[in-house]
């Protein structure tokens, strides 16, 4: 195991393998991981940690013969070059989808409602006391919301939206899908930004989606609109953002991910109207739980000869 994992997580594994745990919650090194797929017969490797195709180069036939990532994300391994060297990838789909969804409505209302500027205007003592026009928002309920990406994730947001704040949903994604609530599929990512008050992106992270919100669907966005990422940081050009934050292009933007983890721009730290979470999408005792046994399960059935439940290559 590639970091400290929660208890319950440590022990089912236990039960069925030796279990090593490393005991930094820094991403691993290079030759740690190269050590790590000669001495393992499997790793549970999370976000951080690069599988990149040079990790794998140097050892043709390695002893460990699964990566169970802890996390739906697993832009961070090579899953070709993984599977070339005999390595199976699973991840943790479905484990996470609530718990992201959440954050998402979390953002969404924080941004549009002012909250974080809110919460700090009253910590620094500025408060002068309710009135009228204080600290105006954006209403939410009824507004659209615009998902990029229609996976689980997207699905459990554009769920709350509709069910619970009764938003019209509009999405873009490779192909339209059928839906049990009302949708409107979006031909580009630029039409679906000019549709929405929110884009959300939902899509997963890695060389595809790299930067597929960048200046021309900020501008379609518009003035009045809000950008929300719970995906990947690279599927946003940061440096584009910023420019149309700083330009009023787009109203805010509510993040929990970000280009350079941990490294965050200045910029964004120093805009009102920018709400900044520390990668939270799943960060509940219950939700990590299972991760974790999701991930051991994956490792027991890879172990034993069997596919398993959640294999990515
Ligand atoms: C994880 C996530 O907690 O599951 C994912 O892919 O983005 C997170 O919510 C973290 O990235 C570990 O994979």
């Amino acid at each position: 195991m590639t970091r400290p994992l929660p208890e319950r997580v440590v022990a089912a594994a236990r039960q069925d393998f030796e279990v090593e745990v490393r005991e930094t919650n820094a991403p691993m090194k290079p030759g740690e991981m190269r050590a790590a797929l000669v001495l393992y017969d499997g790793v549970l490797p999370t976000l951080g940690d690069r599988f990149d195709a040079d990790v794998f180069a140097e050892s043709a036939s390695p002893r460990c013969k699964v990566l169970a990532n802890f996390g739906v994300g697993y832009n961070h391994i090579d899953v070709a070059a993984a599977r070339d060297a005999g390595v199976a990838v699973t991840n943790t789909p479905g484990a996470v989808t609530d718990a992201t969804a959440d954050i998402a409505l979390t953002l969404m209302l924080s941004v549009a409602r002012r909250a974080g500027e809110g919460e700090r205007l009253l910590r620094a003592g500025a408060w002068e006391g309710w009135h009228p026009t204080q600290m105006l928002g954006m209403h939410v309920t009824g507004k659209t919301v615009g998902i990029l990406g229609m996976g689980r994730i997207g699905q459990a947001i554009a769920r709350r939206c509709h069910f619970g704040f009764g938003m019209q949903v509009a999405y873009h994604s490779r192909s339209p899908k059928s839906l049990e609530f009302p949708a409107q599929h979006a031909e580009s990512p630029e039409a679906l930004a000019e549709a929405a008050d929110f884009l959300v992106v939902a899509v997963p992270g890695g060389a595809e989606t790299r930067h597929l919100v960048g200046a021309s669907v900020l501008k379609a966005m518009g003035a009045g609109a809000f950008l929300v990422n719970i995906a990947r940081g690279d599927v946003v050009d940061e440096a584009a953002l910023v420019d149309a934050l700083e330009s009023g292009a787009i109203a805010g933007a509510g993040l929990d991910v970000y280009e350079h983890e941990p490294t965050v721009p200045d910029a964004l730290k120093g805009m009102e109207n920018a709400v900044l979470l520390p990668h939270l999408g799943t960060a509940a005792l219950e939700v990590r739980e299972a991760m974790g046994l999701m991930s051991v399960d994956n490792l027991r059935a890879a172990l034993s000869g069997e596919t398993p439940p959640n294999l990515v290559n």
